[in-house]
């Protein structure tokens, strides 16, 4: 029997070494090693994390137009500095996670170009209107705070460079929290005009928010294989849990309405019960017909090419820069 199997012919030597890369790859994961730019990656791995850091990062650069939107309405000038400083933090994450993603061989022209041709997703929650000045005190309150319950963990996932920019987002983030929280703190201790206003715009985010968290984890195809890469700490359903767990209570300080007649406190659970989630709608969304979506792409399209010269100014610039330290060198 064992002579048998000896004379069988040998599978070739590729696919061996390749199992064997992937398995010492996979302990590195266990072991939680970083997975750093030059180290040996699954393609698969690769292409996860492009995906993931690129959505993320189209998230922050799109995600600066809602609030964007209300700087130059803001009430106060106070107010005014502080938004414009957020909105600017959200772009500076946007180029740290494009830096990210390039460390993954990819182009970040190329990842800018898949966003302004509608291939690219960025997240469901801002293809959403701010109508009011109290929806950019949820935004601050609830996106952000999602954001962070979403981003505290990839502080510790497995790829270097995603993990270390995520712990200076995760830093912003929650200031932007905070601000927003103030602002829905002051407009919950106004008037009934304004506490109306509070209540209207935690009615309109509330669902959308919880979507941000992605399908839920029977539905997520990513999530089993993130996990075991620990590219993902939590599933969604996880994370959203955590997010409402948090929230609830915070919103009944505010002395506003969590709108959901089913949400209830589970004592045996320890853990807040929602009612189901509309995941028509984020399907809808996620497919370019959202309330805002045609706004947004439209929006970001003319904002790329006003900054056309900016982008040509700055290529000849340096390329003028390398010739006069070819010219140094050469003399
Ligand atoms: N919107 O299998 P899964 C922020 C897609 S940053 C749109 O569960 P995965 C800061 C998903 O990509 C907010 N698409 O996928 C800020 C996949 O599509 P694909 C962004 C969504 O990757 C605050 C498909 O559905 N944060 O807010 C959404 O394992 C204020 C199947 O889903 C991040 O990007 C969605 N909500 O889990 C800025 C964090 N959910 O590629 C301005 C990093 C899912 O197969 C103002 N990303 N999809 O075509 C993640 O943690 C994950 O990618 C998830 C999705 C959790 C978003």
């Amino acid at each position: 029997m064992y002579t048998q199997a000896l004379d069988a012919p040998q599978p070739p030597s590729a696919p061996t070494d390749e199992r064997e890369r992937l398995e010492r790859f996979q302990a590195r994961i266990d072991a939680d090693e970083k997975i750093e730019p030059k180290d040996w990656m699954p393609e698969a791995y690769r292409q996860t994390l492009i995906r993931q850091i690129a959505q993320h990062a189209h998230s922050e650069i799109v995600g600066m137009l809602p609030e964007g939107n209300w700087i130059t309405r803001a009430p106060s000038l106070r107010r005014k500095s502080v938004l414009i400083a957020k909105v600017q933090d959200e772009g500076g994450h946007g180029m740290y996670l494009y830096s990210a993603a390039e460390t993954l061989g990819v182009a970040r022209g190329e990842l800018v170009a898949q966003l302004l041709i509608g291939r690219a997703k960025y997240s469901s929650i801002f293809n959403y209107p701010t109508l009011t000045w109290a929806d950019i005190g949820t935004i601050g309150w609830l996106v952000d705070g999602a954001a962070i319950m979403n981003q505290i963990p990839l502080c510790r996932c497995s790829y270097g460079p995603y993990a270390r920019a995520m712990v200076r987002i995760c830093k912003e983030e929650s200031f932007h929290q905070r601000q927003g929280y103030e602002i829905m703190l002051t407009l919950a201790g106004g008037s009934a005009e304004q506490r109306a206003m509070a209540q209207d715009a935690l009615n309109r985010w509330w669902w959308p928010s919880l979507m941000m968290f992605g399908p839920s984890d029977t539905d997520s195809k990513h999530t089993a294989q993130s996990m075991r890469w620990k590219i993902k700490r939590f599933t969604n359903d996880e994370l959203r849990q955590r997010f409402i767990d948090a929230t609830v209570p915070q919103a009944e300080y505010l002395g506003l309405m969590v709108p959901d007649p089913e949400l209830r406190w589970d004592e045996t659970t320890g853990h807040y019960v929602h009612g189901p989630i509309d995941w028509s709608e984020f399907h809808a969304v996620l497919k370019g017909d959202g309330p805002c979506n045609r706004e947004r792409l439209a929006a970001r399209r003319a904002a790329h090419e006003a900054g056309r010269w900016v982008r040509e100014a700055a290529a000849a610039y340096a390329e003028k820069q390398a010739a006069s330290a070819r010219d140094a060198q050469a003399g």
